[in-house]
């Protein structure tokens, strides 16, 4: 008997070892039955079943003692961080800046001397206003915050898509982004400006009208953060070795071109898919598109400052590019996500404050309160003074302070000296060299609170902005005003907003007022400026005439079925490829479709999950014996029907003709093209750059 259980004893020995290895170190890996790594606690104990809590009995009551549970348990209640109060709702990705020139006669920011240096990057573009959970095409502001690791440490550049703001004082903040959040008696709504507070707020507020015809723009919906400008708002300085300032903006330029969605294709995105602008970055990151801005800088001096329109100090006026021509230094590739959502996009800190030598900032009293809230808002999100431990945010080039302690410590100093001066001789020493130093403006003047009067204009860039949009995008600024200000349930808060916009342009202000039904038209808002009709118009305002020109970077959605046409669909494919666009095939089953010539394609979406809002144009190339069944289709109608009415061009075979019909299409117009041939595929790819028949918007939509 005896002989027997020490044979048991030694075999179970044997499978025991073979789980069992030590590592060079002398650390023991532990191996499960089927050969992956052994689940631990987080203090490193092995788990023998992670399915069920220890208890009494086969149906008896848990157990405390159940230590691997409650540990379980624990971590996971305290997963998540507050969100950010603004811009909760982001992505992220890595990437690098690489400059051009020297920039050393204006700055001597070390990243900016010598040609072709490339700085590490990180970049995280967000909504304002919605919640993390959001969808990703509300009508919003779109963050464009960049992290640049330079050697002489982080420079963070946290803008906008939008180059105003809404208000010219910080104090002004946490008022603007309480009436424009969910009102807080009843929570709703979310991720919307569509209701009383905000457009109360705003009513009462001139000084954010330049701002308002900006969100009211398609500028407000990109259709992608890969086709939309950045923008570091402010004025900031240059300043070189010998100290000398240059006043400077910084604009984003995205290679690819600018473009946005329409407001009903919006709306239905977000159903369709809520992380539409997620999505769209994973996949081209992934697939190798990687995105690219240019960065520009308007340079100027006092002198262009004091002989400028407006204070250079204002935040809510822009310098036109006609007026100040923009120089690229450098270009922003995008060319890696990060491996884990949560360390890296969610708990980047960006704080205008971080500055390198060479980069400061100008008086713009926005500028100057954000200085103080990026760095508190990081202690309340990320919970310790210690944010800078974590490997996003942390500098990449040498740093020694004699910060300590304090929770979640990760990188604690060794030896006695954590003070200086010391008699130690050790430790890291200021520079007055090398370190950082603050221009020297010399600032003088009694202590008051006081906005200029040269802050006072609140009209005339809003009204240039307005005329300097297409007739299209004019029409879209009304609509979206009209629809904005519809949800709004106190008359008189419209009936201000209209005699805000008589100060911008009566058209509009008329559009908007008979939109919205109001029986009599109000008189123009009291105006502490006369608003300037003089402003010549900026056609670097707008998106339509900024746009690509061609369809790379775009998608094709092909609505195919059994018996589509092989030899057409290849050329379709092949075109676009050539454009360098993807194409992605709709179909009754996602499994895919038979071609003519008896090949499998395979489909990436069926035709209910994959609506035309999905995509920048379609081909519907469907073989003649499905098309009876695709009638029969709402979704398959709805794919030609949105189409159309969001002014899309749409590629189709003769057999699909019957499909315009059902969907309400009767006049079929030069966005409309017949594919019969490879050639035809071709000609109809090359048109596919225009993006979109303007000209038909007017027989689709009433405005
Ligand atoms: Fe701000 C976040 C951009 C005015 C206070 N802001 C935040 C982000 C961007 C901007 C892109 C998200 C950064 C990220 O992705 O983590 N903010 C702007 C621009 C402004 C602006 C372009 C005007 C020119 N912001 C502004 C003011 C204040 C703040 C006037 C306060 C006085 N912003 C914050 C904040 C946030 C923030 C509360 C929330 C989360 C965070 O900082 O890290 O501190």
């Amino acid at each position: 008997m005896a002989r027997k259980i020490s044979k048991q004893a030694n075999q179970l020995a044997t499978v025991h070892d073979q789980q069992l290895h030590r590592g060079k170190g002398g650390e023991l890996h532990q191996f499960a039955e089927d050969g992956h790594e052994v689940l631990t606690t987080a203090q490193g104990g092995p788990v023998d079943d992670d399915q069920n809590t220890l208890r009494v009995g086969v149906r008896g009551p848990a157990l405390i003692e159940d230590f691997h549970f409650r540990e379980k348990l624990f971590h996971f209640d305290h997963e998540r961080i507050p969100e950010r109060v603004v811009h909760a709702r982001g992505y992220g990705a890595h990437g690098y800046f690489e400059t051009y020139e020297s920039l050393a006669h204006y700055t001597k920011a070390d990243f900016l001397q010598r040609p072709g240096e490339k700085t590490p990057a990180f970049v995280r573009f967000s909504t304002v206003a919605g919640s993390k959970g959001s969808f990703d095409l509300a009508r919003d502001v779109r963050g464009f915050a960049v992290k640049l690791y330079t050697q002489e440490g982080n420079w963070d550049l946290v803008g906008n898509n939008i180059p105003v703001f809404f208000i010219q004082d910080a104090i002004k903040f946490p008022d603007i982004i309480h009436a424009v959040k969910p009102e807080p008696d009843r929570g709703f709504p979310q991720a919307q400006s569509a209701h009383d507070n905000f457009w109360d707020f705003i009513s009462l507020t001139p000084e954010s009208m330049h701002m308002i015809m900006w969100v009211m723009s398609d500028r407000a919906i990109p259709r992608s953060f890969r086709f939309m400008e950045g923008f570091g708002v402010h004025t900031f300085r240059f300043i070189n070795a010998k100290d000398a300032s240059t006043f400077v903006k910084f604009h984003w330029k995205p290679k690819l071109g600018l473009q946005s969605v329409v407001w009903n294709e919006a709306v239905k995105i977000n159903g369709a898919d809520p992380d539409f602008h997620r999505r769209d970055l994973w996949q081209a990151i992934q697939s190798g598109n990687f995105p690219e801005w240019e960065l520009c800088v308007q340079l100027f001096d006092q002198d262009f400052a004091d002989s400028f329109d407006f204070d250079v100090l204002d935040p809510t006026k822009i310098i036109p590019e006609e007026v100040l021509p923009l120089q690229p230094i450098g270009r922003l590739v995008l060319d890696r996500m990060p491996d884990n959502f949560f360390a890296e996009t969610e708990q980047v800190a960006f704080m205008t404050q971080n500055v390198p030598p060479g980069i400061g900032f100008s008086n713009d009293p926005l500028l100057q309160g954000r200085n103080f809230s990026y760095l508190d808002t990081q202690l309340k999100r990320l919970g310790s003074a210690n944010f800078t431990h974590l490997p996003i945010n942390a500098p990449k080039c040498p740093f020694h302070h004699f910060q300590q302690d304090g929770h979640m410590a990760m990188r604690n100093p060794t030896g006695r000296v954590n003070y200086q001066p010391n008699s130690w001789g050790e430790g890291p020493r200021e520079s007055p060299s090398t370190g950082y130093r603050h221009f020297p403006s010399e600032e003088q003047g009694p202590k008051i609170r006081l906005r200029p009067e040269s802050f006072a204009d609140h009209y005339s860039q809003a009204r240039q902005f307005f005329m300097s949009q297409t007739l299209p995008e004019q029409r879209h600024i009304a609509m979206a005003l009209t629809f904005e200000l519809s949800k709004v349930e106190t008359s008189v808060i419209r009936e201000r907003m209209v005699s805000h916009l008589l100060n911008i342009d009566e058209t509009l202000a008329g559009k908007v007022a008979a939109g919205l039904g109001l029986a009599d038209m109000p008189k123009a808002a009291d105006a502490a400026v006369p608003p300037r009709q003089d402003l010549d118009p900026s056609p670097a305002l707008s998106i339509v005439e900024n746009g690509p020109k061609r369809f790379e970077g775009r998608k094709l959605g092909i609505l195919v079925t059994d018996g589509s046409d092989a030899t057409l669909v290849q050329a379709l494919a092949a075109a676009v490829e050539r454009e360098k666009g993807v194409v992605e095939y709709v179909a009754p089953k996602v499994g895919g479709v038979t071609l003519s010539d008896g090949t499998t394609l395979p489909a990436q979406q069926m035709i209910d999950g994959g609506p035309s809002v999905l995509y920048d144009a379609v081909a519907v190339l469907p073989g003649a014996d499905a098309v009876a069944d695709l009638l029969k289709e709402s979704a398959a109608r709805d794919f030609v029907a949105d189409a159309y009415a969001h002014c899309k061009f749409i590629g189709y075979v003769s057999a699909a003709a019957p499909m315009f019909e059902k969907a309400g299409v009767d006049e079929l117009d030069e966005g409309t093209i017949e594919l019969a041939t490879a050639q035809s595929a071709e000609a109809f790819v090359v048109e596919l750059g225009r993006l979109r028949i303007w000209a038909r918007e007017p027989t689709v939509k009433s405005a």
